[in-house]
């Protein structure tokens, strides 16, 4: 029968199995490899995790498997909206190789909130999913739930901005019996040790991990990062230098873009100075 991991914990592996969670042993050679979001295939009479599929991807610190979308939450106010901040979480998202779904929380701290929206259209523009809500008055979740779908999420986002608030309203709406964490959550253990995924009505599932709060980004190369910014694609052929960092090369249709106002200037902003440090660092490894 197969499963999916949702936690492992003292050497047991929690395979849950539609609507059941199997507490099993594995074969021991195999151990050190599975986590949660892992496939496995279990005996269910020997309670034996007899072998584990090939993964998607493996995010690192804290280890989830097979992960395909990234909800970065950001608050409105306190801490106050940081766009560049945000551009840079949305980066970690795209270079990963996960769908970003961005949230805006705490929008019940704004009297404006017209305003905030139309400072941040731009995200949508661009083509990614926005959502509006207040993690703590459980408004606006619906749409993200929506959005979740059979998938596995991960949250990330800035220190403060309502990470472990909404994880913890998730659970509130999505009371199932398998969902272990809400008993563990209502004690307040909460610890980035053991990842757990929460099992969404909709299938998917959610990393209870209050990780990914680090942006990891210094992995990527600067002559990558222009391939993030997906508002840059529709011109980047048409540079005159294939090779164009869009930086400072004559003839380069993504800054002719930006003087035309098609392309977003903080949004472009946030492309330089991260390209900029990226090549310093660049330099200092290879001098
Ligand atoms: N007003 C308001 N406060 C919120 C909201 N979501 C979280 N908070 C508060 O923001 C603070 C930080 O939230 P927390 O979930 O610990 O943030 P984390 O560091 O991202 O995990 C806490 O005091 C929460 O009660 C919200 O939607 N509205
Ligand atoms: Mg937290
Ligand atoms: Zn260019």
């Amino acid at each position: 029968m197969e499963g999916i991991i949702t936690k492992t914990l003292g050497g047991f592996f929690f395979v849950k199995t539609n609507e059941e969670i199997h507490k099993c042993r594995i074969r021991g050679k195999i151990q050190k490899q599975v986590y949660p979001g892992d496939i496995a295939k279990i005996n269910l009479e020997d309670k034996i995790v007899e072998s584990v599929k090939k993964r998607d991807n493996l995010l690192t610190r804290p280890k989830v498997a097979n992960v395909e979308q990234m909800i970065i939450l950001t608050s409105l106010k306190s801490p106050p909206m940081d766009k560049n901040l945000l551009d840079r979480f949305i980066l970690m998202a795209e270079s990963s190789g996960l769908i970003p779904l961005i949230v805006f929380n705490k929008i019940d701290l704004v009297d404006n909130l017209d305003e905030y929206k139309g400072n941040l259209e731009i995200y949508s523009e661009i083509g990614y999913n926005t959502f509006y809500m207040s993690a703590k008055q459980h408004k606006g979740l619906n749409k993200l739930y929506q959005n979740l779908g059979n998938k596995i999420s991960v949250i990330a986002g800035p220190s403060g901005s309502g990470k472990s608030t909404l994880i913890n309203s998730i659970v509130e709406d999505v009371q199932l019996p398998t969902n272990e964490v809400s008993e563990k959550l209502k004690r307040g253990v909460h610890t980035t040790k053991h990842v757990e995924l929460i099992t969404l009505p909709s299938k998917g599932y959610v990393a209870d991990t209050p990780g990914f709060t680090n942006i990891n980004i210094e992995n990527i190369e600067s002559d990558s990062l222009r391939y993030y910014f997906p508002e840059f694609k529709e011109y980047e052929d048409l540079c005159k230098f294939s090779t164009c960092s869009h930086t400072h090369e004559p003839g380069c249709a993504v800054k002719e873009a930006l003087e035309n106002g098609l392309i977003n200037q903080e949004r472009y902003e946030s492309y330089k100075e991260i390209y900029k440090e990226l090549q310093e660092k660049e330099d200092d490894i290879y001098g």
